[in-house]
């Protein structure tokens, strides 16, 4: 199903084949383990982020805030974005009419332990362009259900609190697209079965973010 959140925000229920996340989980699995795969970013201050995080297409660093072609702390190039990620974000882009068609060039990949949390943020750091064009963020979530947050501030408490569970599709554009967003926690073995089992998945989750700089 297509849910309107708010203008610029809707949510594709259901929308990822079981087949495709299998596909998905295996395959970030093998890039993860390789050249520019999972490690846990710092905040400028030096804090770890609460996350295992990897990007493919263009690096973006959580350090420095910026986007770039390798990741300075191991010089790492991003690995490609596989085609058949780019088919099921840019399907999920056209069955929500409503915004602009995006050629993503950058995928973060963000993977969660039961324990794993993002707090509220922004999301500006795209081109000028990007943002006057008003292209969208698409996000596919997979495996454990995670509560996310969004806001027009950063004060958790006046945020709306929603449910991302496997398969889920998350489109943010237009007015959307700055809203301030975060991951309050993930809920414990609560992953389709049939998914567990196809890919032996470590308790967690796994959101990719499809964008384009
Ligand atoms: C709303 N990721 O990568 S995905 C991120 O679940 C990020 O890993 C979260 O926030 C995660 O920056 C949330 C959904 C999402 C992504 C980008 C957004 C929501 C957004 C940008 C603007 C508004
Ligand atoms: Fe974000």
């Amino acid at each position: 199903s297509v849910q309107h959140l708010r203008p610029g925000m809707v949510v594709l229920k259901g929308f990822v084949k079981p087949e495709d996340q299998i596909g998905m989980v295996s395959m970030c699995r093998q890039l993860g383990k390789g050249p520019g795969g999972f490690y846990r970013p710092s905040f400028k201050n030096g804090a770890k982020l609460n996350l295992w995080m990897m990007s493919l297409g263009k690096n973006w660093d959580p350090t420095l805030r910026s986007y770039g072609p390798t990741r300075p702390f191991d010089g790492a190039q991003a690995p490609t974005i596989p085609d058949a990620f780019k088919m099921i974000a840019q399907t999920a882009n056209s069955t929500a009419s409503e915004f602009p068609q995006i050629n993503p060039d950058i995928c973060i990949v963000n993977y969660y332990t039961n324990s794993g949390k993002l707090g509220l943020h922004q999301d500006k750091n795209e081109s000028e362009s990007s943002l006057t064009k008003g292209l969208p963020f698409i996000s596919i979530s997979i495996g454990d259900t995670a509560e996310f947050l969004f806001g027009d501030t950063r004060d958790k408490d006046q945020a709306t609190k929603i449910n991302l569970e496997s398969d889920d599709v998350l489109i943010f554009g237009g007015e959307s697209r700055l809203l301030f967003h975060g991951v309050s926690h993930v809920k414990t073995d609560t992953a389709p079965s049939w998914l567990k089992e196809e890919t032996g998945i470590r308790p967690g989750r796994i959101n990719l973010t499809f964008r384009q700089y």
